[in-house]
């Protein structure tokens, strides 16, 4: 049976904090009004902000030394999506689901499309899974998948997506995504020109069974699994990659599958201007790792992409339609209060960047007025727009503090109880 977070609690966890958020709301207003700024418009904007969830996200993560379980953890994709229920509930901005294959593979894909449906949740965007071999796979992906030298390995690869697509179509997706983990370890272990023409091959196989009115979805990754060199390593190649396929490809950016310091902003603009941006899988890290919470680690360049992004929804520019993903792997965290905590956070750079004042930036760049035109970004972002992400919230049914009403709720608590550990969980990235 489904546990619903008791909407009465809500309502009075709501009730408690209800009148601080209004007089801060207020006193926003009136100094958003000084700016020009209506501030009523601007909860509207934050309260039609979409982005899924991804289902792989729902379990505790791990690292390749050890992952360690929490409580409760869903067992199947079922429980994830009742998992995915809380997080809409309180969040009220994530209805879509990003659904990992075979991981979360449904027995009856009408099942999981109406399970889902019932509780105001769909599947976006489908993900494959050629960088992990699966117990009955006749060929391993050891050497890679859509690129492997033998050709018997690059169908099965092939394949793989095709029912991906298939599922997808049952299941109500419109997009697929690839990543692949396709690279090598040692400096000659791969043909670099060869191996990037077996990709396309491949890759061009599965965009022609792509169905009508879904998007195909590439990810550049700079290394990991393949720690020397990986065949789609950066948006360039991605890039090429798209536009060698076609109208209906475009290329995904993950934050975490760039070198450190590696302008992301400047990557989203370029592929915005060219019409080739995919979206995003959003999270954040320091070194490496591509796992941390979106907006944990640095903040400011979070809300620097959403001004490119907001800067290009607000010209208008034709075909931007960018979906909105997390992808993050939840090792030390409760993965409901991260993926609430980070669905918040892209919202906040989101609404922040809409106070860009872009008339004023526009004439300090024209002007060459950097210090003036960094400051408007700086205004902008130092501004505390949480009271507009509460009233949104709260607003549209959900919780002005996510994170609290989660925790009173005894949700996790019970989960514990209702769904003990197997010998091993099907969740999380390990
Ligand atoms: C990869 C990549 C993919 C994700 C897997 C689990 O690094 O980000 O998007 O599906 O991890
Ligand atoms: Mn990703
Ligand atoms: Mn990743």
């Amino acid at each position: 049976m489904s546990f619903e977070l008791d909407s009465e609690h809500l309502a009075t966890e709501n009730q408690k904090r209800m009148k601080w958020v209004e007089e801060d709301y207020d006193h926003l207003g009136r100094q958003l009004a000084r700016r020009g700024v209506d501030i009523e418009k601007l909860t509207e904007r934050a309260a039609a902000f979409r982005v899924s969830v991804p289902s792989w996200g729902l379990g505790t993560g791990g690292t390749r030394f050890a992952r360690f379980p929490g409580p409760g953890e869903p067992r199947n994709v079922f429980e994830k999506i009742e998992d995915c229920e809380v997080v809409l509930k309180l969040v009220r901005s994530t209805p879509g689901i990003s659904l990992h294959i075979p991981w979360d593979q449904p027995e009856s894909p009408a099942e999981l499309k109406s399970f889902a449906q019932a509780r105001g949740l769909f599947i976006d965007s489908m993900n494959s899974n050629t960088f992990q071999d699966q117990p009955d796979q006749p060929l391993s992906y050891k050497f890679g998948s859509l690129t492997h030298t033998d050709p018997a390995v690059r169908r099965q690869a092939v394949e793989h997506n095709l029912e991906c697509l298939e599922l997808g179509v049952e299941l109500g997706a419109r997009s697929h995504t690839v990543w692949i983990g396709d690279g090598g370890n040692f400096p000659g272990q791969l043909h670099l020109r060869k191996a990037l023409d077996r990709y396309l091959d491949s890759v061009r196989e599965i965009y022609r069974a792509l169905p009508d009115g879904w998007r195909l979805f590439i990810e550049h990754k700079l290394y990991e699994p393949a720690f020397y060199s990986t065949v789609i390593a950066d948006w360039g190649t991605s890039y090429y990659c798209v536009r060698e396929l076609g109208e209906r490809a475009f290329s995904l950016v993950d934050l975490g599958h760039h070198a450190p310091n590696v302008n992301i902003e400047m990557i989203v603009a370029r592929l915005v201007q060219f019409g080739k941006l995919a979206g995003f899988h959003f999270n954040d890290s320091k070194y490496g790792d591509d796992d941390l919470d979106a907006g944990s680690i640095k903040p400011f360049q979070l809300f620097l992409i959403f001004n490119e992004l907001v800067d290009a929804e607000l010209a208008s520019v034709p075909g931007f339609d960018p979906a909105y993903m997390l992808d993050q792997s939840h090792n030390v965290t409760d993965p409901i209060e991260s993926l609430m905590t980070s669905a918040a956070e892209l919202l906040r750079a989101y609404v922040q960047a809409h106070l860009v004042d872009r008339e004023a930036l526009a004439q300090h760049q024209d002007g060459n007025d950097a210090l003036l035109a960094l400051q408007a970004l700086k205004r902008a972002f130092n501004t505390d727009v949480e009271p507009i992400l509460a009233m949104a919230r709260c607003r549209a049914g959900g919780a002005i503090d996510p994170v609290g009403v989660y925790r009173s709720s005894g949700y996790r608590r019970r989960m514990a109880e209702a769904r003990p550990a197997t010998a091993r969980l099907g969740a999380g990235i390990v």
